[in-house]
């Protein structure tokens, strides 16, 4: 269809609209104000107009043709070079101004171009008068955009057919009543959709087509209104029971939010007819067991178990357990003959931090399946309304929506909207109108829905299951519902929300308006209502009954991936094998210093590779960043995956790693990791976004589903992983104290004192230290290239996980002692949780032992060689957590006569002082030496953690050392 022939624009009753057209596209402003809204509201239907000659790009064949529009011919500023060459003829115009004289086309084109501002308010701000909550508690008032009267339509307006294009899927034209019928019951019914925010034109058009052809609405067969009204039977009944049989008892009931249950289930079901093996899921407290039950199948009798007070774990597990709502699990799930499994992630108190580990999980998963495609592992995140609009992580998370490190191809986000946030109404915790504004940076669409509802719930589910699956991008439900309790059942809400929660009361419940419903249709009698909460009743009776007698089966921690992992061994048996063959190590060590022929490598890096070689080849003076890329590079040849994200993590904060090499000409990358053997397997570095809980958190999710992968994440300074404090506190320290997970990611800290300031000096060792406790993880600050390549591959080559903090260098990345010897990292050699004294002393006159961790070690040994000193040793504990008491005893029997110090150059307060200080006590309790205590040595308090003068600093260090030197 060629334009001249069939626009009627062009067509043969109107050349003068060509002409003006003509004019038009030269200077809009050379039309009358009429005429150029007209052509102005053309070009803004272009999009609409385009998917609808030709079919969204998405339809099959793109065939369909809607009107006598060619696309081509519509003004836009692409086409805009067509001026003047309108020397179209013959083809037939709409009916509507075919034929039709000037001024009957006039106002024809001001009708069209009117009804598309309309069309167009409506698609943009519709939501706003859409019914969306149940307790009619939010004043809807016609928003003057919405109203035709606003465009100059009156009363008697309404019936004149009007050209529209087959916009709304209405033909080529409409009257007003229609369109705006149409449009009232496509975006002001109980959904309401935002979409218009999207740039994508696919993604925006898919939409569109999705909701406007069927008036947003789908048709359910009797069975599927049947098996609605089942599911929130159960969610209801279930909720009513447990409010009788445990008065008073926390359950964070989904009462008014029952919808959800159905919604859940038809984005598996949907989902798996697209493709989903594989769904994570990250929800909160509200809810929870609800979904626990009727979505992971979680037995009746198990909940009413932990009801009555017994653990959810069998009794011989350890761990300190979790409260019955924050607990995870797992099933497969079968629809339509698909079995889907579905876990569930356990989370904390702290709302949404469980979202990055789930998006974390779903990519591992995506990872182990091959799905490029990202269309069978798929996440869904639950959110309160008010967390949701509240919590930084939220951002965090979505951010990591579209980026190629961390993509998942799409989450579902399902916000439970129950309209207050404990005690806190929407006024109070949030400046936007909705609680899902949030979603709007990465340009999720938006389908708010009446809770009380549940086509409608069931309905957006479906659309959001086939967006996902058809863009691979987030999308957000938000449901529009209310708490029929307070914040948890024992909580009163009169007290501070008296007015809404007599609404509430007066309310009836979900099953009770959907009941009704189905029953004035004809679709299900009271008879049958009353069968079903019999028939859940019963049910409920029996596993009551039978959760006296209820045993937890057996732990399922160490199953799946996990198999063949068993509970970690006794303190001294944790060594692992990690020492590895000289030829490989040779091997891997020349392929991390080659580029591809003709790849144009920066001039610095290819001087600094040739320095790389020769320490490979002499086997001397191996640096930092060549210890860690040996440790890397053996594993992978090992086959196994190794996984590092931070910021800027490729070339380094402190450009020593430059895992990266970027052709100088064409900033092509090339990866010497990825070629250090034929059969390897891959590494995968990734320059993260600027924030930390949520990079932090995704690689503990990653590293939670793939124990087989070497997981690392990168702060970059040290003192910057207080922004993920609460993936560290809730989930990395303790997650397999609480759920029995065990986890191996490893966090690297950059830490040490020099003179950067208060904040880039110190990664808040104590912190960590502080948090150590039932062997839940391992502090080390190791001091040699080698010993920190034994202490990432220990990670992968043993028999158990525990993640693994590791306080990194700076300056040492660059100094001339912190260097390795290839043999030390060949046969023989392992992980050295003490460091012995390296230099020849003799032992026998040795007054005083340092003990040290860290840089500090270094400044100390180059005094005390300046100083020529002989009588005072200086040990190194390379590892802080778990503590190697009986190691250190063996080291300090060394020294009889000696008294112990412990020097630091961190505050007195700070550092591993508090943390060691009865440690080092308890080791010499059971030594026959003179040492009964250590003596600190190190800075004062401190409110800071260093000073911000450089000459400061420099003065601080030199004293701290000569007092540890000193022997009065
Ligand atoms: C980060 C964080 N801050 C505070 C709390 C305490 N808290 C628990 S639930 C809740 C209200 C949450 O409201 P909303 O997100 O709307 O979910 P709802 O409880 O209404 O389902 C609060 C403040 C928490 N759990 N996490």
């Amino acid at each position: 269809m060629r334009a001249e022939q069939t626009s009627f624009l062009f067509g043969a009753n109107a050349p003068f609209i060509e002409e003006l057209y003509a004019r038009y596209l030269g200077d809009p402003n050379a039309v009358d104000s009429e005429w150029r809204t007209f052509f102005e509201a053309l070009a803004e239907q272009q999009g609409d107009v385009l998917a609808e000659v030709r079919g969204a790009s998405w339809a099959p064949n793109g065939t369909r043709v809607i009107g006598a529009v060619d696309p081509e011919t519509l003004p836009s500023p692409a086409n805009r070079n067509v001026k003047g060459n309108g020397k179209a003829n013959g083809a037939a115009a709409p009916a509507l101004i075919a034929g039709q004289t000037e001024e009957a086309i006039r106002a024809a084109a001001h009708d069209t171009s009117r009804a598309f501002l309309l069309i167009r308010s409506y698609r943009i701000r519709g939501h706003l008068e859409a019914d969306l909550d149940p307790l009619g508690l939010i004043k809807r008032e016609l928003h003057r955009e919405l109203d035709p009267a606003t465009y100059g339509f009156g009363d008697n307006d309404w019936d004149r057919p009007i050209l529209i294009f087959g916009s709304l899927g209405l033909g080529e034209s409409a009257t007003l009543r229609q369109i705006w019928d149409r449009l009232r019951r496509t975006y002001c019914g109980k959904i309401g959709v935002e979409y218009m925010h999207i740039s994508d034109p696919d993604q925006k058009a898919w939409i569109q087509e999705r909701i406007e052809h069927i008036e947003n609405h789908t048709e359910f067969t009797v069975e599927g209104r049947r098996a609605i009204l089942e599911r929130v039977v159960e969610a209801e009944g279930l909720e009513r029971y447990l409010g009788v049989k445990f008065v008073g008892t926390k359950r964070f009931g989904l009462d008014g939010s029952e919808s959800l249950i159905p919604g859940l289930e038809q984005i598996l079901k949907r989902g798996g007819q697209l493709g989903i093996r594989d769904v994570v899921i990250g929800m909160p407290h509200r809810g929870r067991l609800n979904t626990l039950v009727h979505v992971l199948h979680k037995s009746y009798t198990a909940l009413f178990s932990e009801f009555q007070g017994r653990s959810s774990q069998p009794e011989e597990m350890r761990g300190s357990g979790d409260v019955k709502y924050h607990l995870g699990a797992s099933a497969d799930r079968e629809f339509d003959g698909t079995t889907i499994h579905v876990s569930l992630a356990p989370n904390p108190s702290h709302l949404e931090a469980v979202n990055p580990v789930v998006l974390g999980k779903a990519r591992a998963k995506q990872d182990q399946r091959n799905d490029t495609e990202r269309s069978q592992v798929m996440a869904i995140l639950m959110h309160g309304d008010a967390a949701f609009a509240g919590q930084g992580l939220v951002a965090e998370s979505l951010d990591l929506s579209d980026l190629g490190g961390y993509r998942i191809g799409g989450t579902i986000h399902y916000v439970v909207n129950n309209q207050i946030g404990f005690t806190t109404l929407p006024t109070y915790s949030r400046s936007g109108p909705y609680c899902t504004e949030v979603a709007k940076i990465v340009q999720a669409p938006i389908l708010h829905v009446n809770g009380d509802d549940p086509e409608s719930v069931v309905h957006v589910s479906r659309i959001a299951t086939e967006y996902r699956q058809h863009f691979k991008r987030d999308i957000v439900i938000d449901m529009f519902c209310y708490r029929r309790h307070g914040h948890n059942e024992s909580d009163e809400p009169m007290f501070t929300q008296p007015l809404m929660y007599k609404e509430i009361g007066a309310h009836k419940t979900v099953k009770e308006v959907y009941a009704a419903r189905l029953e004035a249709e004809g679709v299900v009698t009271s008879a049958d209502v009353a069968q079903l909460d019999a028939a859940l009743r019963e049910k409920l009776d029996k596993a009551l009954e039978a959760a006296t007698q209820y045993k937890p089966n057996k732990a399922d921690w160490l199953e799946g991936r996990w198999a063949g992992l068993t509970v970690a061994p006794g303190e001294e048996d944790r060594k692992g094998v990690t020492a590895v063959d000289l030829e490989r190590l040779v091997a891997v060590g020349h392929a991390l210093c080659e580029a591809p022929k003709g790849f144009d490598l920066n001039r610095k890096i290819a001087r600094q590779l040739q320095e790389k070689r020769k320490t490979i080849d002499t086997g001397e003076n191996i640096d930092w960043a060549t210890g860690e890329a040996l440790a890397w590079g053996t594993l992978l040849a090992e086959s196994t995956p190794v996984r590092l994200s931070g910021q800027d993590s490729g070339r380094g904060t402190f450009s020593q790693r430059h895992s990266v090499l970027v052709d100088q000409t064409n900033e092509s990358k090339y990866i010497p990791l990825n070629h250090v053997a034929p059969e390897q397997a891959r590494f995968e570095v990734i320059d993260s976004p600027l924030n930390e809980a949520g990079v932090l958190g995704f690689e503990y999710g990653y590293s939670s589903a793939e124990p087989n992968a070497l997981v690392m994440w990168e702060a970059q300074f040290g003192d910057f992983a207080n922004g993920a404090q609460v993936i560290i506190d809730q989930f990395i320290c303790s997650g397999e104290s609480k759920w029995l997970r065990m986890n191996g990611l490893v966090m690297l800290l950059p830490h040490g004192y020099e003179g950067q300031g208060p904040e880039h000096s110190s990664a808040r060792l104590e912190r960590y230290l502080q948090l150590s406790a039932e062997d839940n993880w391992q502090v080390i600050v190791p001091t040699t290239p080698a010993n920190y390549f034994h202490a990432l591959r220990r990670q992968m080559r043993r028999s158990f996980r525990k993640p693994l903090v590791v306080m990194t260098p700076k300056s040492l990345l660059r100094h001339k002692d912190c260097v390795s010897t290839l043999a030390d990292f060949g046969p023989g050699t392992s992980f050295r949780r003490i460091l012995a004294e390296t230099d020849k002393l003799g032992d026998a006159k040795v007054r005083r032992v340092i003990l040290c961790s860290g840089k500090v070690y270094f400044d100390l040994v180059a005094e005390r060689r300046k100083r020529k000193i002989e009588d005072i040793a200086i040990l190194r504990i390379e590892q802080l957590y778990p503590f190697p008491f009986s190691r250190l005893g063996v080291r300090l029997s060394q020294y009889p006569d000696a008294e112990v110090v412990w020097c630091q150059e961190e505050p007195e307060n700070m550092g591993a002082w508090h943390f060691v200080d009865r440690r080092i006590e308890r080791a010499l309790a059971g030594l026959n030496i003179k040492a009964a205590r250590p003596i600190y040595i190190g800075r004062p308090e401190a409110a800071s953690p260093a000073t911000g003068s450089a000459r400061t600093h420099v003065k601080e260090q030199a004293d701290l050392v000569d007092r540890a030197l000193t022997i009065a």
